[in-house]
């Protein structure tokens, strides 16, 4: 099958079969918007029920189904990505913006999420404990929490559908799966590849559409027992609130603003690549992004100018351009927000290092260049996510400063420290109240088999990822007998 004519026609799959929707939406490439990636159906609230009920049908068989099938499933769906790694690269590249090799890494990434959870399938842990009576067992077993509802974002439009599918299926339950709208041909093709898994009908579902009817859809069924959201902080704060009001299991990964601290004994340039890596590479479209930089007063002003020669010379242009080192923005909304922020900082008083301007192309496209400020902690640009190629410096007095500095946001996902000095990377990894910690890497950039998620405001419910996916993806059973 050619990835090129079906992308035309992305259609929803519901109950083993592919489903026009009761609209059509396109999206575009943000590279050159002239070009439309696809035309997807998007469901209305009763397609979108039509498919919860189908995975509601499809649990008892799927629940009590062979760890061994679902290895087998998730390992041919892994094999299969690792081995279109380039075709479907450049789909996302196309699709969502980021550049051809981030994109083809972050479909074999996809990949080999299936293929861990493949075989974390035959790895599903129970306990037998001695009871405080006499003559009695005790074992806790782990089963399926049920229908899990994913909604997920558009900025890695197969690695985070990867990491909730893949678990969810592993660990026996059935799936509704929400791609974001601006990204449905990535999600079409991931299911897609699934489509063809053997699974049974039901099982696994796509629809497309908007958050507010198909989201909301899966949020409010009484039949979806857990969802799995990854996007804005809003959002996933109406989530929780109506999971909550109907006592769904709710897992949120939501925004960040995410420190990178730089001690006056670091490496110049070691924390300068950890810096343009960690706060522009996607274009800066991760919740992982460090942008803040935090940087000891005696090593400030050789940081500022020497970030300052390398965001010069950063290549900006066509996501699938040769040598391009960072893409366009994702959207135009997504553009419109950046630019917003670049004039609270400079109506706050923030201090323009470089950048921000919108970029003319070759092809039109969503084009700005890599912006820095000098900023102070209040200032909005140092505190909200802004989700560009946007970061801000903070200088720093000392270590006990940069640390305060560091934790003085209401997010906690991610912080990183550059520095030589054992006694501090130490203790900043075990006094940064975040859920992931880095030193001398940059902020964003993450193993796929340990967990993923945050403290604070940036996340809610079990980690992500790893087997500690676990958590959410299952419920334990107590079993007490009469030996
Ligand atoms: O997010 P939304 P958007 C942040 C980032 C960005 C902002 C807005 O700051 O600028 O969010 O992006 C679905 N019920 N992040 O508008 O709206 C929606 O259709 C159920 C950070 O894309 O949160 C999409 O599938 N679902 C983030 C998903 O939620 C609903 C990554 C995310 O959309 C819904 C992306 C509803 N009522 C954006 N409304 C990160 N942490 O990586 C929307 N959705």
């Amino acid at each position: 099958m050619k990835l090129g004519e079906l992308q035309q026609h992305a259609r929803h799959y519901i109950n083993g079969r592919w489903e026009t929707g009761v609209t059509t939406g396109i999206s575009e490439n943000p590279s050159d918007t002239r070009e439309v990636v696809a035309e997807y159906a998007r469901a209305d609230r009763s397609q979108a029920e039509l498919a919860i009920r189908a995975a509601a049908e499809a649990l008892p068989h799927w629940s009590h189904s062979a760890p061994q099938r679902r290895a087998d499933v998730l390992d041919q769906i892994g094999s299969e990505l690792l081995a279109r790694k380039d075709e479907l690269g450049a789909l996302l590249a196309r699709e969502e913006g980021k550049t051809l090799p981030e994109a083809v890494g972050e479909v074999a990434r996809a990949g080999q999420i299936f293929k861990f959870f493949a075989g974390e399938a035959l790895r599903i842990p129970g306990e037998t404990m001695a009871s405080v009576r006499p003559g009695v067992q005790v074992d806790v077993t782990r089963e399926p929490v049920g229908v899990v509802g994913l909604i997920a974002p558009w900025n890695f439009p197969f690695a985070i559908p990867a990491w909730k599918i893949a678990p969810a299926l592993a660990y026996g339950n059935t799936v509704v799966f929400k791609p974001a709208e601006s990204v449905p041909a990535c999600g079409w093709a991931l299911a897609e590849i699934i489509s063809r898994s053997t699974l049974p009908a039901g099982v696994f579902n796509l629809v497309m559409g908007s958050g507010r009817e198909v989201g909301q859809a899966f949020v409010d069924s009484p039949l979806v027992n857990a969802l799995s959201f990854t996007g804005s902080v809003a959002t996933g704060e109406r989530i929780l609130q109506s999971a909550a009001a109907r006592r769904a299991k709710v897992q949120l990964e939501m925004g960040g603003k995410n420190p990178l601290v730089v001690l006056a004994d670091a490496d110049l340039e070691q924390a300068v690549e950890c810096a343009l890596q960690g706060s522009y590479f996607s274009t800066g479209q991760r919740c992982t992004a460090s942008s803040r930089l935090i940087v000891e007063a005696p090593m400030h002003d050789a940081f500022v100018a020497r970030l300052r020669q390398r965001l010069a010379a950063l290549k900006v242009g066509h996501a699938l351009e040769r040598g391009t080192e960072m893409g366009p923005v994702a959207d135009r909304s997504q553009l419109d927000q950046n630019q917003a922020y670049l004039e609270i900082a400079r109506n706050e008083g923030a201090e323009h290092v470089w950048g921000g301007e919108l970029l003319e192309r070759p092809t039109p496209g969503h084009y700005m260049s890599p912006a820095l400020f000098l900023a102070r902690p209040e200032h909005r640009i140092a505190r909200e996510e802004v989700f560009g190629p946007i970061a801000c410096v903070l200088r720093a007095d000392d270590y006990e400063h940069a640390l305060a500095l560091a934790n003085d946001t209401p997010f906690g996902l991610c912080a990183g420290i550059c520095t030589t000095s054992l006694k501090h990377a130490m203790h900043f990894k075990r006094h940064a109240e975040v859920g992931m910690t880095m030193v001398n890497l940059p902020t964003a950039g993450v193993d796929f088999h340990v967990p993923f998620g945050g403290r604070k405001g940036s996340s809610y419910g079990p980690r992500e990822q790893g087997r500690y996916a676990a958590e959410f993806y299952t419920t334990v059973k107590t079993g007490y007998m009469l030996a």
